[in-house]
């Protein structure tokens, strides 16, 4: 029996997760959950995971994880060749703040619920989801920016030359980055690790478009 990965196409916390899996090389069984249609907000799924969220990551023994970063340090410990986190304890905390930067600081506030919420009750429409989108993207894109471009420790990917947890959040936020149109001239930096990591076959098979319910 392999891990069964509940989660969805277009999901950024699903593609984090996706890329965190690959680059383990820790294959799962797919298991798409049509977020447009509200299959997460059933009770069968809800017996998945109580949040009603992707992704959820069932084990062999039938324990079901949740939350992603959760789940990617699940994967470093349980799987410690080729880590994600690096070793030395400031090199961590600085793999940890970029990834959280996307993870805690942009996607609560830009998740579909959030988005659903502002059209219903305030009448935001798709000009002002994008606008709300972009606003929280770019927020955060200017100090990430500065910290990478300005850092010893940046490399090839967000720290050094092996790809890992913060490259996995900032992947998958580009993408819904793309979705949103939103302007990445600013950030040359963050679009030249993006393109690095593109180029990784364990990032490029995790993007939306590669996913068995991409539509
Ligand atoms: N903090 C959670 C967030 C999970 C989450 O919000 N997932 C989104 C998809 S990216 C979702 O299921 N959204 C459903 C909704 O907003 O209704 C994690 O990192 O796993």
């Amino acid at each position: 029996m392999t891990l069964k990965l509940y989660n969805y196409f277009r999901s950024s916390t699903s593609t984090r997760l996706r890329a965190a899996l690959n680059l383990k090389g820790v294959a799962y069984d797919y298991i798409g959950v049509h977020l447009p249609t509200g299959a997460h907000r059933t009770e069968e799924y809800a017996g998945v995971n109580r949040q009603e969220l992707v992704p959820a990551l069932e084990l062999e023994d039938g324990t079901v994880l949740t939350q992603s970063l959760a789940i990617m340090e699940w994967l470093d410990e349980t799987h410690p060749e080729r880590p994600l986190l690096p070793a030395e304890p400031k090199a961590r905390a600085r793999v940890r703040a970029l990834a959280q930067m996307v993870a805690l600081e942009i996607h609560p506030i830009n998740n579909l619920r959030v988005l659903t919420f502002l059209d219903a009750e305030f009448g935001a429409g798709d000009a002002g989801r994008k606008a709300w989108f972009n606003h929280w993207v770019h927020t955060t894109f200017q100090p990430l920016e500065a910290m990478l471009a300005h850092s010893p420790d940046t490399g090839t990917f967000c720290h050094g030359d092996t790809p890992g947890y913060a490259d996995c959040c900032l992947y998958a936020q580009m993408w819904n980055n793309r979705r949103f149109e939103v302007d990445m001239t600013p950030y040359p930096t963050i679009r030249r690790i993006f393109d690095a990591l593109d180029a990784l076959p364990e990032f490029a098979s995790a993007a939306p478009s590669q996913q068995p319910d991409a539509g």
